[in-house]
Formats: structure tokens, C-alpha cells, sequence
């Protein structure tokens, strides 16, 4: 064994989940080292999530590191629905008393996170490897890992699990300590990021019979798209000019004055599933963000989720380090879980509501319509998804 030292939360991954809980407790003086298996800029570089619930934003502006969010993200009070030969506008700020949500991508919100947590000579161990959670259903867990051929060990009074949905974590976990609900689902989304202008100010969410497509966006001049593909989608097979084409005919833009195409960055497949572990908690580890929970990304709950964990766990944890009082990490699996579950519903709802299933049957097919339909036309039923899009209170 090589050296061995002392900290108050050993923390495992270096996404959104593990990094906002760091910041959070650094800034009310609880110290933490984070253990990350990548090195910096994969872990800056890697393109995901770009839409911010309110309740994300006021975390980060509490974790400090809200500067160049307030001053780059993009507010957006609206989203666009098409379907059913329409396309309507849901104007979510109106529907939710104020309400918006920012687009911001997620590697931007990891790039701030990971400067402020190095400005404040905050401990990050990339390329930390073969980490190993161990003894936390005592009081004295304890975290392994090596790094330049040397093991080293952290001795932890508590292990934050935020090392995403293939981490070592919840693996760790003795056969039987958690359950896990899935849902696989028979579709990816090939997403887009492109040099090109957005289709609309707002995002535009399609329904059309070749399946689902998104039209979002990075700025006001880098577009991020999105088209709903196989599972196994093979990228070769999708040049830039069928992807603007699929783009096209899917949103119902006959005459190209919506779709702007541009230089392609970058191009990926993401496969589409629901997936919920519980309980969160096992003795002194926490699991959080997308080690506990997958939502398929309709929704735009991945990242908002990670955040609404981490609020509820840093508060647990401060509690006990400043008022040794432990009620909230007693109760945070379940507080944290009845807020995932809502937001697991509001996903799986979505991206029912606007892909298609190659096994779904007339019958089927006519109900999604039926609720597009009602959705375009109904004040009741955009009110309902206004609400769970700019997100369920904290
Ligand atoms: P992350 O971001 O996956 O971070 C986990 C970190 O843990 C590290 N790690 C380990 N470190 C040490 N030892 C080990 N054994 C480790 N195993 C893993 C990983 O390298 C990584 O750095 O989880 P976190 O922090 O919980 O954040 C969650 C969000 O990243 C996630 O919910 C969203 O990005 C989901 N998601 C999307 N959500 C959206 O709302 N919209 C999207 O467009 C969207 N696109 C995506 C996505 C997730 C994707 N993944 C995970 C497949 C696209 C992709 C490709
Ligand atoms: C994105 O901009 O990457 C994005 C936006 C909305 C979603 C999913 C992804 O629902």
C-alpha cells in the first residue's frame, strides 16, 4: 500500500453530480476529493445535456459559479410542438407563473465547475484508476485507487457515488443492498452539433412518422439536432446531407426556410433508456445523479436531476457536519426518489408521446395522435408539461 490520508467526503466521478456537490460543500467549509477515471478534457469535452431547469441555475449561482451562465445562456420562455400536421408554440413562462429554463451545454457547466473547484485548491484526481469503494457499511469507509503505479488510499467519513450510470459504485454494491427498475427503449437519437444557425429561437420537439426529431441549439450560432434512429444506428450510413434532409422532412420545413445547415462538429448515436436504483443509500455511500437514475433525454431531465440529488445530499451532509444532525441523510434516498420518480414519468411520457414504436399497432398509433392532438389544442394539457419541464420544485 502506498499512501494514505484523511477526508471529509470521498467523491467518486468528475461529471455535473460529483463536481456541484464538491463546490456546494467546499463553500460551507466541508472538504472533499474528487476521483475521476478520465483525464480533463475528456471529461470537458464530452457533449451532452444543454437545457437548465430554474432550480439548477439558483445551485450553480449558490455553488458560485454562475458568471458566465448569467451571461451567456440563452432564456427561453417557450418551446415548440410538431405533430399532427401542426406546429404550436407552448409558452411555458405564461403556463407556470414566470417560469423559464436556460440553454446552457453541460460541458460549459462542467468547464466552470472544474475551474472554480482548481481556483479554490480543490483536490481532483483525474485519471484515477481502478477505484474501489470499500467498508462503507461501516463507520470508517474507505476509497482505493492508483495513480501513476502507486495506491493510494482516502479515508472517508462518507462516499458520494456520482460516477454516472457504468461506474464502480453502484456496482460495489453487496447482491440485494438496491433494487433497479428499466426500461430499454427500441430507438437512439443520432444527435448533431452543427456551425449553423439554429432552426428557431426556441427548441422545436417533432413528431413525424419517420420518427422523433429535435431542433435545439449551443448559441445563437451553433444548432444542436437531433433525429431518432436504431439503437445500433451505424453513422457511416448518415452523411451530413441526409441528416439535413431527414432534419427537414421530419419538421415539416417543405421549402428549407427553417433548417439551416452548416459545418458538422460533431455527430453521435445515444441510446434511449429509464432505469431507477433504489434505495439511494447503502450504510455511508450515496449514490446520486446518473449512478442512481437514467431518464431517456426527451425531457431534458439527465443533468437537472443530478443537480436536484446533489441539492438534497449537500444539504443532508452540511446538517450533519455543522448541526450533527442526521435526519436528512436518513431520509434523503427517499425525499431524493420522489422527485427522480416524477421526472422518470415526465420523460418516459415524452418520448412516448413523440416517437415511434416499430412495434405498435393501428390502435396504438392513433392514440399518440389523439394525444398530440389534445396536447396542441388543450390549455390543460400544456400546462401540465409546461410545469414538469421547467422542473418540480426542489
Ligand atoms: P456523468 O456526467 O456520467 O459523470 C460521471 C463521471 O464518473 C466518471 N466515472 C468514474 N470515475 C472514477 N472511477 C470510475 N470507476 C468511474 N466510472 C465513471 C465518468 O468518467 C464521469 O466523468 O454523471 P452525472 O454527474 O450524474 O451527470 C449526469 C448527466 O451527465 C446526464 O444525466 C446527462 O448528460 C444525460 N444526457 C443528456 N441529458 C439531457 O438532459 N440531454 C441530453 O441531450 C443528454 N445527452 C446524456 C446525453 C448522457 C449521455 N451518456 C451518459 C451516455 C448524451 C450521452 C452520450
Ligand atoms: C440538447 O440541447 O442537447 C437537448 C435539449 C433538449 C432535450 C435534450 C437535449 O430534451
Amino acid at each position: 500500500m502506498g499512501t494514505s490520508r484523511r477526508i471529509q467526503v470521498g467523491i467518486v466521478g468528475c461529471g455535473p453530480a460529483g463536481l456541484l456537490l464538491s463546490q456546494l460543500l467546499h463553500v460551507n467549509g466541508i472538504e472533499s476529493v474528487i476521483l475521476e477515471r478520465r483525464d480533463r478534457a475528456y471529461v470537458e469535452g464530452r457533449i451532452r445535456a444543454g437545457v437548465l431547469e430554474q432550480g439548477t441555475v439558483d445551485l450553480l449561482r449558490a455553488a458560485g459559479v454562475a458568471g458566465r451562465l448569467e451571461r451567456e445562456g440563452l432564456i427561453h420562455g417557450g418551446i415548440e410542438i410538431a405533430g399532427a400536421g401542426e406546429r404550436i408554440r407552448i409558452p411555458l413562462t405564461d403556463l407556470t407563473g414566470g417560469k423559464v429554463v436556460t440553454i446552457y451545454g453541460q460541458t460549459e457547466v462542467t468547464k466552470d465547475l472544474i475551474a472554480a473547484r482548481l481556483a479554490a485548491c480543490g483536490e481532483i484526481v483525474f485519471e484515477a484508476e481502478d477505484v474501489q469503494p470499500l467498508d462503507y457499511d461501516t463507520d470508517r469507509p474507505r476509497l482505493t485507487y492508483r495513480k501513476n503505479g502507486e495506491t493510494v488510499e482516502l479515508a472517508c467519513d462518507f462516499i458520494a457515488g456520482c460516477d454516472g450510470f457504468h461506474g464502480v459504485c453502484r456496482a460495489s454494491l453487496p447482491e440485494g443492498a438496491i433494487q433497479t427498475l428499466e426500461r430499454v427503449y427500441p430507438f437512439g437519437w443520432l444527435g448533431v452539433l452543427a456551425k449553423a444557425p439554429p432552426a428557431s429561437d426556441e427548441l422545436i420537439y417533432a413528431h413525424h412518422e419517420n420518427g422523433f426529431a429535435l431542433f435545439s441549439m449551443r448559441s445563437a450560432t451553433i444548432s444542436r439536432n437531433y433525429l431518432q434512429c436504431r439503437p445500433d444506428e451505424d453513422l457511416t450510413e448518415w452523411p451530413d446531407a441526409r441528416v439535413w434532409d431527414e432534419l427537414r422532412l421530419r419538421v415539416g420545413d417543405s421549402d428549407g426556410s427553417l433548417v439551416n445547415e452548416g459545418e458538422v462538429l460533431e455527430k453521435s448515436v445515444v441510446p434511449m433508456r429509464s432505469f431507477v436504483a433504489e434505495p439511494l443509500r447503502h450504510g455511508r455511500l450515496f449514490l446520486a445523479g446518473d449512478a442512481a437514475h437514467i431518464v431517456p433525454p426527451t425531457g431534458a431531465k439527465g443533468l437537472n436531476l443530478a443537480a436536484s440529488d446533489i441539492h438534497y445530499l449537500h444539504r443532508a451532509l452540511i446538517a450533519h457536519y455543522k448541526h450533527g444532525d442526521d435526519s436528512g441523510l436518513d431520509s434523503y434516498s427517499q425525499t431524493a426518489l420522489a422527485r427522480i420518480w416524477k421526472a422518470e414519468r415526465f420523460s418516459w411520457w415524452m418520448t412516448s408521446l413523440l416517437h415511434t414504436f416499430p412495434d405498435t399497432r393501428a390502435f396504438e398509433n392513433r392514440m399518440q395522435l389523439a394525444e398530440i392532438e389534445y396536447l396542441l389544442a388543450s390549455k390543460a394539457a400544456q400546462t401540465s408539461l409546461a410545469e414538469n419541464y421547467v422542473g418540480l420544485p426542489f
